[in-house]
């Protein structure tokens, strides 16, 4: 069988990482990010593609554009978890097996970032685990994309 395709999405502002507010999101850079995720994909035989855009528009046509191009979307939303009706939408439009995660923990910090509407149509959310959020959610999402693939065939 072929590789799993995988998409992540990271949303507004991750392009700052490691270059501000390291005491809340790390130091690692987004490069760095992808780069680990690159290496993981490797291991896992997973084909992944990586994106960030500050811009909402432009996540939700990343999201419609996973359908027939990615077998699992593995997302950090940033801000827009925490509003955004439009990227919600999207996942739910897709129907594609789909990963939250985000760097810090949502449910510790302030009240605003406690609810997501991304969550509703996850499979799951991964929270609180710097890099390591990213990397679970890669795991998960390809074992995922996996079972999608072999229920289809
Ligand atoms: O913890 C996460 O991954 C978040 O999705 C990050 C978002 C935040 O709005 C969410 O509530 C939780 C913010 C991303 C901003 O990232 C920065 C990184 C370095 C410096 C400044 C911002």
């Amino acid at each position: 069988m072929s590789h799993v395709r995988i998409l992540v999405i990271h949303g507004p502002n991750l392009n700052l990482l490691g270059r501000r507010q390291p005491e809340v999101y790390g130091s690692v850079t987004l490069e760095q990010v992808n780069e680990q995720l690159a290496i993981l994909g490797r291991e896992l035989g997973a084909e992944v593609r990586t994106l960030q855009s500050n811009w909402e528009g432009e996540i939700v046509e990343a999201i419609h554009g996973a359908r027939g191009t990615a077998d699992a979307i593995v997302i950090n939303p940033g801000a827009y978890t925490h509003t955004s009706i439009a990227i919600r939408d999207a996942i739910q439009g897709v129907a594609l097996p789909t990963v939250e995660v985000h760097l810090s923990n949502i449910h510790a910090r302030e009240p605003f970032r406690r609810h997501s509407y991304v969550a509703e149509v996850a499979v799951g959310q991964i929270c609180g685990f710097g890099v390591h959020s990213y990397l679970l959610g890669l795991r998960v999402a390809a074992d995922l994309a996996a079972e999608r693939r072999g229920a289809a065939s």
